[in-house]
């Protein structure tokens, strides 16, 4: 093949959000758009990720993946790239590239040195919906802040990009290498079974035969839905071969470009079919729904997990995997090296890590602040508010892994009960869990597509409002007498203690006396308009007061969040887009 150096010009907007590129698929159509970012990303690495190279390109498989796909083949040809890695049919699951990354070895005894995944992860697919690009590092994680601000300036600079235009599209559906000449030598793509790197690894960190007699027993039942996203590749191997689970447990697992229409966004809004087969929705199921349930978004990256008409909220549950890992889980049975959140995540993290005596960090929003911890040995397991959960097995969340975690902790705690005895549920995990460490009641209020200069405006009036503290009492106690006082309030900050790099603008956040908080942030990851999260948590000590309705506890601080932060008058909004 020729190499060509295409002539072109800056594209506005190619600012990477919280977790990549994310924008409408006619964005993406634009003549150079996705040529534009794949050369500033190329340009920001240095030059021995690049020539001489592996990557590792494939996503999620919603609209638009398969042309891109082709089209990065050709760039990285271009730009001296050795091999690329593609999953079958472009499929690999966000935290399966993470885990290709730091595990698969080439038959030259190559290993990859990054990757371009492609999704918008929870986002919808298809012609009108989204597409993404991010670039993944060495160490199976999302790029650094230092560089994604590279690949945007360079974005605002580029001038010409390189492709080599006559290099055939190589099938991406059928296993096997297929070489190219180029003025460099040698070029390779490597198509690969997308779920062998990924089921061995999660082999290697749980015990898979007490995982395979608890989805035996009678007593237990299972349901797992893939939303039609990526997770469908990964759920048949996984849980119907090796861990034994019928067939019929399977909800929505073949993947496809649009998701089926629907939201791929494990939630109790968008997951609606799995929530009714539990029980939660507001018809009754026929059957009796089953003991477990779990969904996970289009990338695979988040999970939710649900009992029997019970719903866990992710800042608990990952509180409660940090809090059996060592028994459950063989891969931390050494011990848990250190635990970490995100700024909005509830404290009921901390609670584990301070009665375990663990390490404890909070970082802003977005995993990529997790890898830095994990590289230098810092933490094990650590999570999000917004269904993400994962451990340092990889530097991505993993909502399959999030899931076998649940049936591990469910195996262990049912180790003797499978034969005799009363199964021991999910909701019974967790309401003992409440009872030893108190419970956080949470909720997160989400504006979607408001006004983007509206959002800015609302932000900008919370920060000036923080000049006061007794001001802000003062107008807090005005609208509830029956909430404490705000001890601190600030915008988080976050200094990362192994590269000393600092995050500003992390959020707003109202600290009370008694625990509660109120954090506002905006979104990073929407492909319009601007989305306002309000995240809202009230901690619970008595235990005989952790049996409440999170939305009768919290609602005292929901109206104080929404009349201080005059929700309404910036937005025109008298309700959240979705309430989680
Ligand atoms: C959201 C979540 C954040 C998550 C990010 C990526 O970001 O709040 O916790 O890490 O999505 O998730 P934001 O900036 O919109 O609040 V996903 O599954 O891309 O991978
Ligand atoms: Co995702």
């Amino acid at each position: 093949f020729k190499i060509s150096s295409v002539e072109t010009t800056p594209i506005d907007g190619q600012k990477p959000g919280t977790s990549g590129l994310r924008k409408k698929v006619k964005v993406f159509l634009q003549p150079h758009y996705l040529h534009n970012f794949v050369q500033s990303t190329f340009n920001a690495l240095t030059a021995e990720k690049v020539k001489g190279a592996t990557l590792v390109v494939s996503g999620d498989g919603r609209y638009f993946s398969k042309d891109a796909i082709q089209i990065i083949i050709k760039m990285s040809a271009a730009n001296g790239v050795r091999q690329v890695w593609i999953g079958q049919n472009g499929l690999l699951s966000t935290p399966a590239v993470s885990a290709v990354i730091r595990e698969r070895v080439g038959a030259d005894g190559s290993k990859a040195t990054g990757a371009f995944i492609l999704t918008a992860s929870h986002n919808p697919g298809g012609p009108h919906e989204d597409f993404g690009i991010k670039y993944n590092m060495e160490n199976g994680g999302p790029a650094p802040e230092a560089i994604t601000d590279k690949i945007y300036e360079n974005t605002k600079s580029l001038k010409e990009y390189f492709i080599a235009e006559d290099l055939p599209d190589v099938d991406i559906s059928t296993i096997g290498v297929t070489s190219f000449g180029g003025p460099e030598g040698q070029f390779d793509v490597e198509v690969f079974d997308s779920a062998s790197d990924y089921v061995k690894l999660m082999k290697s960190i749980f015990d898979f035969e007490s995982i395979q007699k608890l989805l035996q027993s009678a007593k237990f039942s299972f349901c797992f839905d893939a939303l039609h996203g990526v997770a469908g590749a990964y759920a048949k191997r996984i849980f119907v071969e090796e861990l034994g689970a019928n067939e019929s447990s399977l909800l929505n697992c073949t993947p496809k470009e649009d998701f089926g229409g629907g939201h791929p966004d494990p939630n109790l809004t968008y997951a609606k079919e799995l929530v009714a087969r539990m029980g939660l929705g507001k018809t009754n199921p026929e059957q009796e729904p089953p003991e477990f349930g779990a969904a996970a978004d289009g990338d695979a990256d988040r999970n939710m997990v649900l009992g029997k008409r019970f719903f866990v909220t992710p800042s608990d549950s990952v509180a409660i995997i940090a809090a059996n890992a060592v028994q459950a889980i063989p891969y931390f049975s050494g011990g848990l090296k250190g635990v970490a959140r995100s700024m909005p995540t509830s404290a009921a993290l901390d609670v584990v890590a301070k009665h375990l005596n663990l390490k404890f960090f909070e970082v802003p929003t977005g995993w990529k602040f997790f890898g830095n911890l994990m590289d230098a040995g810092m933490c094990s397991v650590c999570g999000e508010e917004s269904f993400g959960t994962g451990s340092d097995h990889i530097r991505e969340k993993d909502g399959i892994w999030a899931v076998l975690a649940w049936l591990s902790i469910l195996a262990y705690k049912n180790k003797d009960n499978l034969n005799e005895g009363k199964l021991i549920t999910v909701e019974d995990i967790v309401t003992q869990h409440w009872a030893k460490y108190g419970r956080h009641y949470y909720t997160r209020y989400d504006y979607e597509n408001v006004d983007a200069g509206a959002a800015k405006e609302l932000m900008a009036y919370l920060v000036e409002l923080q000049a006061s503290l007794p001001d802000v009492n003062k107008i807090i106690k005005g609208i509830r007498s029956d909430v404490s006082n705000v001890a601190e309030a600030n915008e988080f900050e976050y200094k990362d203690p192994v590269d000393g790099s600092i995050s500003k603008h992390q959020g707003i956040r109202y600290l009370f006396e008694d625990g509660s908080r109120l954090v506002f942030r905006l979104s990073g990851t929407g492909s319009e308009g601007a989305t306002i999260r309000l995240y809202i948590e009230q901690y619970e000590k008595d235990s005989s007061k952790t049996g409440r309705d999170s939305q009768d506890a919290l609602a005292p601080l929901v109206e104080v969040a929404l009349k201080l932060s005059k929700m309404q008058e910036f937005t025109g909004r008298s309700a959240p887009t979705i309430l989680s």
